[in-house]
């Protein structure tokens, strides 16, 4: 049972652990006696003599409640994420301190898989470097190298929560044979499950990374895998950074072990390794996926209802799952 919030009349604070979309902060500065962590001078002193005031906590997927966090919040009793990720936060410790955590799921979906699929077709048929191409008035003297068809292709979801379903199924719509790699297959799924994901690789001309992040999932897109996948395989990654060990994927597009990737999500965001900005053969977004405004404002909206569910009845709306699915 998580901590119950603060008696009526003395409702306790809120505290903002890091920037969010200005509407919720607005909102949630509005409704509660809100604290912005991130535009206090001296944080510590705060935490130290205003750590008890605390029964909420809202962060983003990036940022999370560190253990030393939670520690110097004794009275918290709920964290609300901002995004659909929450392995910045350690829940089994969050929960064993009675602490709930939520995050916003389903209300992002739709545009991750969007952007998944847009990616997909912009490396596999190179339309980011085309109109690089064009712009750079190279057209007129060569025409541009062909590139791979999309329709038709075997590719691989490596995760197939609910971002990865809704990938798929807009893939049916180009014919592509989706198979999927999952630590159970999924009931009624209707792709082929692969046990491993070097496997799923071998299996695909396209692996698309839509698993959840964290500690369970690092690395999993490792050299055997890329080079599984091989000099005529396309990565695509809107999940994590750290799913794909980023120094292998470096190596493998600069020897032409894989033929390109399109990422969302990077290692150590905001850098970029010099070699990817360098190279023609892959796709730099700078993690993206969800960020429409009409996503972003349901995401708000679904982050503001948990921490009002909590703060009125001592529960929140969207529990995380205690196993991560996206
Ligand atoms: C956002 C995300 O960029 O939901 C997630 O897990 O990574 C994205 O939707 C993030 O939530 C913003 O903090």
């Amino acid at each position: 049972m998580p901590n119950s919030p603060a008696a009526p009349g003395s409702q306790g604070t809120v505290l903002q652990v890091s920037p969010l979309l200005p509407a919720l902060e607005n909102a949630l500065t509005e409704q509660y006696r809100t604290v912005r962590l991130p535009e206090l001078t001296d944080p510590a002193a705060y935490l130290r003599d205003h750590g008890r005031e605390v029964v909420a906590a809202v962060t983003s997927a990036r940022t999370g409640v560190s253990d030393a966090l939670m520690d110097a919040l004794p009275r918290l009793g709920a964290i609300v994420h901002f995004g659909v990720g929450h392995e910045t936060t350690d829940v089994v410790r969050a929960r064993a301190r009675g602490i709930d955590v939520s995050n916003t799921p389903d209300v992002l979906t739709d545009c991750v898989a969007d952007l998944a699929v847009g990616a997909l077709i912009d490396v596999m048929r190179r339309m980011s470097a085309a109109d690089r191409y064009v712009r750079d008035g190279r057209w007129g003297a060569a025409p541009f190298p062909l590139a791979d068809r999309v329709s038709g292709k075997r590719v691989g979801i490596l995760g197939l929560g609910r971002i990865g379903r809704a990938v798929a199924r807009r893939l049916e719509g180009f014919g592509a044979g989706i198979a999927y790699c999952s630590r159970v297959p999924v009931p009624d799924a209707g792709y082929r499950h692969l046990p491993t994901a070097q496997a799923l690789a071998e299996a695909c001309d396209a692996l698309v990374v839509t698993v959840a992040g964290g500690r369970g999932t690092r690395g999993l897109v490792s050299e055997a895998v890329l080079d599984a996948l091989g000099p005529r395989g396309y990565l695509v990654n809107v999940a994590r950074g750290s799913v794909v060990d980023e120094p292998a994927l470096v190596a493998a597009v600069g020897a032409g072990r894989i033929a390109g990737a399109a990422l969302d999500v990077f290692a150590d965001e905001p850098n970029v390794p010099r070699a990817l900005l360098d190279s023609d053969r892959v796709v730099l977004l700078p993690h993206i996926a969800s960020a429409t405004r009409e996503t972003r404002a349901a995401m708000a909206d679904l982050a503001l209802r948990n921490v009002r569910r909590f703060m009125t009845e001592g529960v929140l709306l969207t529990p995380v799952p205690d196993r991560p699915a996206r």
